[in-house]
Parts: C-alpha cells; sequence; structure tokens
C-alpha cells in the first residue's frame, strides 16, 4: 500500500523539469495538488515563491507541508527512495550508472541552455525572437544527436532507454521532446529517441502529465 504523503507541486504547464516529476507522480500511484506558475509572466520571481525556492525556478516539490524538495532529479531520486515501486531504476549498478548518464545528458547539459531565464538574458543581449529560438534549436539537437548515438548504438537499449523498463532516462528523453517540437525539431533525424518518445507518450502517465494536458496550455496541440 502506498503510503500517500499530502503533496504539493510547482509548475508551469510547459516546463519539461515539472513534467518530468509529474510523469514520476503518476507512475508511482501518487496524487499532487498543482499550483501553476507563469513563469513567462514572471510568478517565479514573485517574493513568495522565491522563499520556497530562492534559485526562481520549477518543479518545486512540497512534501507534508516540509521545505520545498527542488531540482527534478532530486525529487525523483527522493519519490525512488520513498515509493520503491514501481522501480524507476534498474537494479544492476553499472546499468544504474547508465541511465544517470542518459538522464544528465537531457538535465544537466542540454535542459539549462533553454530555459525562460537564458533565453530572456540572450533577448536582452539583442538577439531577436528568430536568433533566440536558433539557440534553442541548436542545443535541443545537438542533445538529441548524442542521445541518439549513445542509445542507437547501445545493446542495453530495448523498448525504452534501458531494456523493457521505464527508468528516469525515459522521463528526461520524452521531456526534451517537448521544446523540440514547439520549436520545430523533428524527431525523424532520430529514430530511437522518436520510437522511445512514442512508447512513452502512449502510456497513460505521460499522456496525463503531457505539458499539452495542463491548465494555461494552448487549446490546440502544437
Ligand atoms: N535543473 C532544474 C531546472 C529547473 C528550471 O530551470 N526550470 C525551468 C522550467 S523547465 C524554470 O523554472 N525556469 C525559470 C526561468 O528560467 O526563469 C531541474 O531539473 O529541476
Amino acid at each position: 500500500m502506498t503510503d500517500q504523503p499530502t503533496l504539493r507541486l510547482y509548475g508551469f504547464w510547459r516546463s519539461m523539469a515539472t513534467y518530468r516529476v509529474r510523469v514520476a507522480l503518476a507512475l508511482k500511484g501518487l496524487e499532487a495538488e498543482e499550483i501553476a506558475l507563469d513563469l513567462l509572466a514572471g510568478d517565479q520571481f514573485d517574493p513568495g515563491f522565491l522563499a520556497l525556492n530562492p534559485e526562481g525556478a520549477v518543479p518545486a516539490l512540497v512534501v507534508d507541508g516540509q521545505p520545498a524538495l527542488t531540482q527534478s532529479m532530486a525529487i525523483l531520486e527522493y519519490l525512488e527512495e520513498r515509493f520503491r515501486e514501481p522501480p524507476l531504476l534498474p537494479a544492476d549498478l553499472r546499468a544504474r550508472a547508465r541511465v544517470r548518464s542518459l538522464s544528465a545528458l537531457v538535465v544537466a547539459d542540454t535542459h539549462p541552455l533553454i530555459v525562460p531565464r537564458v533565453r530572456a538574458y540572450l533577448a536582452k543581449a539583442g538577439l531577436d525572437a528568430a536568433a533566440v529560438n536558433a539557440w534553442s534549436a541548436h542545443w535541443i539537437g545537438r542533445g538529441l544527436t548524442a542521445l541518439e548515438t549513445r542509445l542507437a548504438a547501445d545493446p542495453a537499449t530495448g523498448a525504452f532507454c534501458h531494456g523493457e523498463m521505464v527508468t528516469f532516462a525515459d522521463l528526461c528523453l520524452a521531456s526534451l521532446a517537448v521544446p523540440a517540437r514547439t520549436l520545430g525539431v523533428e524527431l525523424s533525424p532520430y529514430p530511437t529517441v522518436a520510437r522511445i518518445t512514442a512508447a512513452c507518450e502512449d502510456m497513460d502517465a505521460f499522456a496525463k502529465a503531457h505539458p499539452l494536458r495542463q491548465l494555461g496550455a494552448p487549446a490546440q496541440a502544437h
């Protein structure tokens, strides 16, 4: 039986980091109340939210009224250790390192380059909207290329990033497909990434957690 704590998730409909956490909560059968911030309107700089997360970024997860947990990967690790079923990390030590490495490729090396604060800084430095989008598309393309090369070449890849189980790496990979689509970066040149993204999006937990299904998302899928 799941010991369901009181969970409040501060997020933004389009946020890829919030999407990762929403999927993990859904897979583990946990209900969370989501508090929607509008990052484009600057809600992350509201003093009330900064008191919760001085970094001014979502997601932030408040568990049973305790100080907020922040950083999507730290939140995933917390959920994984507290709620073991279903596991989102493989049992084997090397396999866990592989899954965490694939995850970091997205979360640590790609995502930070395309967040609103970086895009806003580039705009302030004089880049027009097209140049800012080209910047984001470039880094997304680099991330997708590295993921594709690694996944396609490795026999450990299966229906999902690691064999037949959904792991942190799939949550991260699927989250990268969101800005890729928004910016018109095709997934077809990355067939393994496209195949795994489709397998994830076929699952209820991903479908319900998807940015385009959240409050504030545009009515038309894009
Ligand atoms: N590494 C962090 C990234 C957090 C982050 O930057 N989130 C974005 C939304 S996906 C955000 O809140 N950005 C606010 C901003 O850039 O001003 C994580 O994985 O949680």
